[in-house]
């Protein structure tokens, strides 16, 4: 089976389900990373991305209990939090000082919040900044919003884009089948729930990423299912930007028990999902949550991105991730340097940044074809 995959990947064929968990099971970790990086050169040259952001959870109260989660709290946990308006505006001019492009925005359901105070925290930030692109929600939060309203999900997004939204970030993807997700998350919105999501962001023209949760009660036929039908409704709508496989951090949560994910492991997923998205244009090593080392040998198994400069990220750092919060950008250079890769510096909708320290302008489009070494 391996020559026809090879055969198929060098003529830039789609794979099939079963090929794919073939790879995944049973294909060498070099064999993966030397065909992923076929695909990656092929689509990105030689480039790494990166871009320069914030985070801002602005309340971790929620009323789901996802087992893998180690952020949300109850109204009187101690550790609940919830930002006032000013806190939100404090966030921004951080931003602001720091040169990000994007500010990243996601949080929990909080039960006592209406639809307008996650409205208006779109509006504070927009009034707060009118150049920040604004990344936020995901259809878990769509959907909750949906719910709270009575109202459909284009009337959700059309309130959002009015007060600022600009694109959707990819969580909440976790894994799609009903045999992991009803065990992980089983109360949160349905997979076709996320996908119909997606498929409304992008018939408004709102470009939106895709997650995988890995490393946890999943197997490969799992994995490579969830790959497919992000694969689907990419031929459908070509509104994906970019994949993100999110590996499972265990501490103090409600599945602690479970041995985290090695390098390998992580290598051998991203590899796996360059070579089953033929159809997305990217695939993003998180440093945040990989670290530094396995995002760097990472652009040479698949990735071609490895996000920005995370300041204040949370849900990762909750969950006992070692990380720093964020890198300066001279040391993101380096870490794509030293992999061999030529760093561009890309906003939210992979347009080359334009940049004087903390002032930016935003270029032309960077076109695949146009980086191909
Ligand atoms: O949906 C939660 C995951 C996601 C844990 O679009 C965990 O650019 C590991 O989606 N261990 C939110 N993962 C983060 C996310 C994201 C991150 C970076 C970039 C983008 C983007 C999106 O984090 C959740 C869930 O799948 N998550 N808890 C945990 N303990």
């Amino acid at each position: 089976m391996l020559d026809t995959i090879t055969n198929k990947v060098e003529a830039g064929e789609r794979l099939s389900f079963e090929e794919g968990v073939f790879l995944d099971e049973q294909a060498d970790l070099l064999t993966l990373g030397r065909l992923a990086n076929i695909v990656r050169e092929r689509k990105n040259g030689n480039i790494a991305y990166y871009n320069t952001n914030i985070h801002l959870n602005p309340t971790n109260v929620c009323v789901y209990r996802c087992k893998f989660c180690a952020f949300r709290a109850d109204l009187r946990d101690e550790k609940a939090y919830t930002f006032t308006d000013d806190m939100i505006r404090q966030r921004v001019l951080e931003a602001q000082q720091s040169g990000a492009t994007e500010i990243h925005v996601v949080g929990g359901l909080h039960h006592q919040k209406p639809f307008e105070w996650y409205l208006d925290v779109i509006r504070v930030i927009r009034e707060t900044s009118a150049e920040l692109h604004i990344k936020a929600w995901t259809p878990v939060e769509i959907h909750w919003f949906s719910y709270m309203t009575k109202k459909p999900y284009r009337w959700v997004f059309e309130q959002m884009m009015e007060a600022g939204l600009g694109s959707m970030p990819g969580g909440g993807a976790e894994i799609f089948h009903p045999e992991v997700r009803d065990k992980i998350c089983e109360h949160k919105s349905s997979a076709e729930n996320w996908i119909e999501i997606h498929r409304i962001a992008h018939d408004l023209g709102l470009r939106t990423n895709a997650t995988m949760l890995y490393g946890h009660i999943e197997q490969a036929r799992h994995r490579i299912d969830h790959l497919c039908q992000l694969r689907e409704l990419q031929d459908e709508t070509g509104g994906f930007q970019t994949f993100i496989p999110l590996s499972f951090h265990p501490e103090n949560t409600g599945m602690a028990d479970i041995q985290q994910a090695s390098g390998l492991m992580d290598l051998r997923t991203i590899a796996v999902a360059r070579l089953m998205l033929e159809n997305f244009d990217h695939i993003k090593a998180y440093w945040i949550m990989l670290g530094e080392q396995t995002a760097q040998v990472a652009l040479g198994f698949g990735a071609d991105d490895i996000d920005g400069t995370v300041v204040h990220e949370l849900i990762y750092h909750d969950a006992g991730a070692e990380t720093p919060e964020g890198l300066t950008v001279e040391q993101l250079h380096r870490l794509i340097r030293e992999a061999g890769r030529e760093p561009i510096e890309r906003d939210t909708l992979y347009r080359r940044v334009h940049r004087d320290g903390a002032k930016w302008s935003i270029g032309e489009p960077i076109l695949a074809d146009a980086v191909t070494s």
